[in-house]
């Protein structure tokens, strides 16, 4: 079902100051950068310099609107690991199949990632208390 770990996706109270203490201390570089106001999310996604091998990215999530999913995760649990994104080839696939696991999805329909991927969740309490992310990146990279 999975073909690699697209993401570990972090929740940050400020993007800027997430993104120089990743660089300052660890080195890690921006690789993009968006805005998902359906998410309510800015975010960047990370990655070792000169790393062009599409390995495993690190996503800082700051909350773009006191009502997001990130606003309120922050409120409940301070800055901290929020997701795990695993790669998919086709959602809509993956969705069924966890489906006929009995496995809930966030949403009856992907919706739009980062960089237009194609995207769902499942429910963390139906994967060991990890939100985990399903990820169709958009065809021809970006
Ligand atoms: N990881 C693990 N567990 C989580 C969690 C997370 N990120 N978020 C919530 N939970 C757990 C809570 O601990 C809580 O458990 P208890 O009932 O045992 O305390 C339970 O789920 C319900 O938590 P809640 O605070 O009431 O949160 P909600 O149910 O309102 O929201 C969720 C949870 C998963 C539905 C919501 O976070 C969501 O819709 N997430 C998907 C969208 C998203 O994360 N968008 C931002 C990223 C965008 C991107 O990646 O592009």
């Amino acid at each position: 079902l999975v073909t690699a770990i697209d993401h570990v996706g972090i929740a940050v109270p400020d993007l800027d100051e997430a993104i120089a203490f990743q660089r300052d201390t660890f080195g890690l570089e921006v690789a993009h950068s968006e805005e998902n106001a359906e998410q309510g999310v800015r975010e960047a996604m990370l990655r070792a310099p000169g790393d062009t091998t599409g390995a495993t990215q690190i996503q800082l999530l700051a909350p773009l609107r006191e009502d997001s999913t990130i606003a309120k995760f922050l409120d409940k649990n301070g800055p901290g690991l929020q997701q795990l994104a695993y790669r998919v080839t086709d959602v809509e696939a993956a969705m069924e199949a966890l489906r006929a696991k009995g496995l809930r999805l966030l949403y009856d329909q992907p919706r739009r990632g980062t960089a237009d991927s194609r995207i769902n969740f499942v429910h963390p309490k139906d994967a060991g208390g990890v939100l985990v992310e399903l990820v169709e990146p958009a065809p021809h990279g970006h």
